[in-house]
């Protein structure tokens, strides 16, 4: 059937059994796919029969669909004409793994941080209507991207607003690990209410075949209906809100998903579609673990088992120390937004189900939650994503760091992140973090800094943040001087260049400065240690001694370390011979593999060491 889909609106063409062949064609096409480059799998297992009753019902060359996250787009994509060109997902200059405005025109809306959709579509719907337009505004968003903030404020707007819109809820009870919170004690209500409902239906069909009295008392019974459905089915939250709550309904089967949307579509005011699904459907290792593979490296097929060698990585050297240093402080608390994997606290969950909180995908509460810990005499580490620090930048500012707290905020997947490309790349956390006053930024150059400025972090009693890349360390240092305050490390010192490093990059320095031995020249190596404050007066004197200078960062050019040499430089009058900068430029980093990105944007070895020779 796979051969029959070329073009946008192809599948409309198909008939129902065909469709049904189709589902599984495409499942069999992304295990195929997503085992040799990588992807998110079992998200994307979750939605193949719910995108071809979609695109089925919708045009989406005129309709709009978001898709929250954007993870799950891989059907989307392969029903837009991109079947093909997704053999190249993920890959440098490929396909992206997430909707791409640039890439289809049927890719309504950027996604990739979660619970965006609603607000997105709310805005586009509201558009429409101002223009007199007419089409359909569809967002798509998944149980776990419901427990974020926006989400919630979008919907708060969307039922007060009566803009027609439709939400489909794709319920599979999963977040990346199992979906946590009030919004999903609520949601499992409304799962488990199919049998009361078909109860109901056959009362008010026996009701309505009595002539005359039966539309009264159909009445008195749906007035009843609604007083129990208020006692079970806690509220009805969306109804109550303004919202039209249908479902819930199989996400699996076509003809059903078909029906409902065509009738949905035909519905004034805002409607939201209760879709249940299985995470990993039709692949039984994604199926039984979901959480295992919502996010893969290639695999073999056959078992599941994945192809890369398991090494030792920053979120686990992470999560293993903060077990043994929580052992010995009873204060020290964790928090994830709904990474827990990830972040490499699965292990410290088992050990202290107590004291590790999933606040779900709430990274703005996460941060405001530990700032209360703090307040109280806990010792909160917070661990999220370089780039999900973004959503709660506010909280940092505002609640965490005027009030001087001391809250941990561990950065984790800072830098380049590789194949998820330019909403995840961490590139950006150095330049927001830097120009808050009361922070202190760290980031260590191998697994046993990481460690040491854990420990240290404790000490600070200040809002400290400790930034770390995503993966392995590139060299273990041999030399680890003490932590203080504010000091940089000198790892080696000579009299041609000042190499000025920072965490991973003391690495791509080192590797630099080594190269330069063989070219009879010789540098101070310099760990800053401390992106804030940063360490001047050490700085200072290698500039003065060698006036060549080279720094090299994994963050952007504006605001990071560079800024600070710039500024160091010019503040200071110093006249160089030879400067330069290594950073990421002023632009949004694609996806492709780390070392493949680093070689394009001239941030490796290689390019250094090209340009002092030339
Ligand atoms: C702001 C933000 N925080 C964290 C993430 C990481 N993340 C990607 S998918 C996901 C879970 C999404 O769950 P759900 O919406 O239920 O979709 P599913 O994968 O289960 O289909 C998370 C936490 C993100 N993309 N954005």
């Amino acid at each position: 059937m796979l051969e029959r889909i070329n073009k946008v609106n192809d599948i409309k063409k198909l008939s129902l059994q065909e469709k049904n062949e189709l589902a599984s064609d495409i499942r069999k096409y992304i295990i195929d796919i997503t085992s040799k480059n990588g992807g998110h799998l079992a998200s994307n297992l979750g939605v193949v029969e719910l995108t071809i009753a979609l695109e089925s019902v919708f045009d989406v060359t005129k309709d709009n669909i978001i898709w929250d996250v954007g993870h799950q787009s891989y059907t989307h994509k392969i029903l837009t004409g991109r079947k093909e060109q997704l053999k190249t997902l993920r890959k440098y200059k490929g396909l992206s793994g997430f909707p791409k405005t640039e890439e289809s025109e049927t890719d309504t809306f950027n996604t990739g941080h979660s619970s965006t959709s609603i607000s997105a579509a709310l805005g586009i719907a509201t558009a429409r209507d101002l223009k007199h337009k007419k089409q359909n505004v569809i967002a798509v968003i998944g149980d776990g991207a419901l427990t974020g903030g926006m989400a919630l404020e979008a919907l708060n707007h969307l039922g007060s607003s009566k803009t027609r819109m439709i939400v489909i809820l794709n319920d599979n009870e999963m977040s990346i690990s199992e979906n946590v919170g009030g919004m999903n004690d609520l949601l499992t209500d409304l799962r488990t209410r199919k049998n009361y409902r078909s109860i109901n239906d056959k009362i008010r069909k026996a009701v309505e075949k009595i002539p005359v009295l039966g539309k009264i008392i159909t009445k008195i019974v749906v007035g009843i209906k609604n007083i129990i459905k208020q006692m079970f089915v806690k509220g009805m939250y969306f109804e109550e809100i303004g919202i039209r709550y249908v479902g819930p309904v199989d996400g699996h089967n076509i003809e059903d998903l078909e029906t409902l949307l065509s009738k949905v579509k035909e519905l004034d005011g805002p409607t939201l579609v209760h879709v249940l699904t299985t995470k990993g459907k039709g692949y039984e290792p994604a199926e039984s673990t979901p959480s295992k593979y919502h996010g893969v490296s290639p695999f073999e097929i056959e078992t599941g088992a994945s192809l890369s060698k398991k090494k030792d990585d920053y979120s686990k050297v992470f999560g293993e120390k903060l077990i043994s240093l929580a052992s010995k402080n009873k204060n020290i608390v964790a928090i994830t937004a709904a990474m827990s994997e990830g972040t490499g606290l699965s292990k410290f969950k088992e050990k202290y189900p107590d004291r590790l909180f999933d606040v779900g995908i709430a990274e703005q509460h996460a941060l405001t939650f530990a700032a209360g810990l703090a307040k109280s005499g806990m010792i909160p580490f917070v661990s999220i994503y370089s780039s999900f620090y973004q959503r709660g930048y506010d909280q940092v500012i505002h609640d965490i760091c005027a009030q001087n707290l001391p809250v941990i905020m561990c950065v984790d997947r800072a830098g380049l992140v590789g194949a998820d490309g330019e909403t995840h790349q961490g590139v950006f956390d150095m330049a927001f973090f830097k120009i808050v006053p009361n922070i202190i930024i760290m980031a260590p150059k191998d697994f046993k800094e990481l460690e040491m400025m854990m420990e240290f972090a404790i000490s600070l009693n200040k809002p400290v943040v400790i930034r770390y890349p995503r993966g392995g360390e590139d060299l273990s240092f041999a030399k680890h001087t003490p932590i203080k305050v504010g000091k940089a490390e000198l790892l080696e010192t000579g009299n041609d260049y000042s190499v000025i490093t920072i965490g991973s990059k003391v690495s791509t320095g080192k590797n630099v400065v080594d190269k330069l031995k063989d070219m009879n020249k010789t540098c101070d190596l310099i760990n800053v240690r401390f992106l804030k404050p940063l360490d001047k007066k050490l700085i200072l004197e290698s500039i003065n001694k060698t006036k060549r200078v080279i720094v090299i960062e994994d963050g952007t050019i504006i605001g990071g370390l560079s800024s600070s040499i710039k500024e160091l430089i010019s503040d200071n009058n110093i006249t160089i011979k030879y400067a330069k900068y290594y950073s990421y430029p002023d632009e949004f980093i694609k996806h492709g593999s780390i070392d493949e990105l680093n070689r394009q944007y001239k941030v490796d070895v290689d390019s250094i060491i090209k340009d002092i020779k030339r």
